[in-house]
């Protein structure tokens, strides 16, 4: 069954797109299917956090406009950071407008994303403008986009309909859409990367509506292939001891789906 097919068989299928061939065989060699949610508000913690966990992620997620801070350099010192320790960038900007405003909210301004992110995502709400004026900019760069399917938060407005027209929305730009932020694998696509946030050890929320599952939940039951955790590794008096548990419970979830 597909189901059972690792990250690294994935990676070498003809059709994955090359960053998400990158990011499974990255996974696989770090042993990792974690991403940081990097939500911190100075360059200085962003980057001390990105050094210390670095070597135990697939991926880190910033929110680089929470930063009291930025500047060229950071990100610059960003990108050194991904090549020293093997990660992906992934800037969590969630464009949601018209093609040709995301186009340059991806390419300019201050934070010019498109010169240092792997991957954004984006909502797939306005239609398929809105992956075609990320595409423009994106794809001659090599980067890759992650379309949002549903949200982790109570009361999200997504419905089953409107999640599998975002699949659908997926499937139709396979040259830079390479999958979903979602709370369950909702492709069946191997070659697709499904990645949800919304995850701690802890059961629970935040009282402003994020809903919390456990690493065993999503990456066995709900069948999604990377985690994300912010504030289960932040609020933790020691991140990186944090980081190394949910790395570990994260992995050991994989591979008791892939042994199932
Ligand atoms: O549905 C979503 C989508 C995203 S990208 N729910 C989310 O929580 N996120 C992001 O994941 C959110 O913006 C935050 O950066 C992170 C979750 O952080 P945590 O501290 O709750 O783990």
């Amino acid at each position: 069954a597909e189901e059972s097919l690792g990250y690294g068989e994935r990676a070498a299928l003809p059709g994955t797109h090359p960053l998400a061939a990158r990011l499974f065989t990255l996974m696989e060699e770090k042993t990792s299917n974690l991403c940081v949610s990097a939500d911190v508000s100075s360059a200085d913690e962003l980057l001390k956090l990105a050094d210390a966990v670095g070597p135990l992620v697939c991926a880190l997620k910033t929110h680089v406009d929470v930063l009291c801070d930025f500047s060229p350099a950071v990100s610059v010192r960003l990108g050194e950071l991904a090549r020293k320790h093997n990660f992906l960038i992934f800037e969590d900007r969630k464009f949601a407008d018209i093609g040709n405003t995301v186009k340059h909210q991806y390419e300019g301004g201050v934070y010019k994303i498109s010169s240092w992110a792997h991957i954004v995502n984006a909502h797939a709400l306005p239609g398929p403008g809105v992956v075609e004026g990320l595409q423009v900019v994106g794809k001659p760069l090599g980067r890759g986009c992650l379309l949002i399917a549903q949200m982790s938060s109570q009361g999200c407005l997504a419905t089953a309909e409107y999640t599998q027209a975002v699949v659908k929305m997926a499937e139709d730009y396979p040259d830079f859409v390479f999958g979903f932020i979602s709370t369950s694998k909702i492709s069946s696509k191997p070659e697709h990367v499904h990645m949800t946030p919304g995850v701690q050890l802890q059961s629970g929320g935040d009282g402003l509506g994020q809903q919390y599952t456990s690493p065993v939940e999503v990456i066995c039951s709900k069948g999604s292939d990377v985690i994300i955790v912010g504030r289960g590794i932040l609020a933790s008096p020691d991140r990186l001891k944090a980081a190394e548990e949910y790395r570990v419970a994260g992995w050991e979830a994989y591979l008791r789906r892939l042994s199932a």
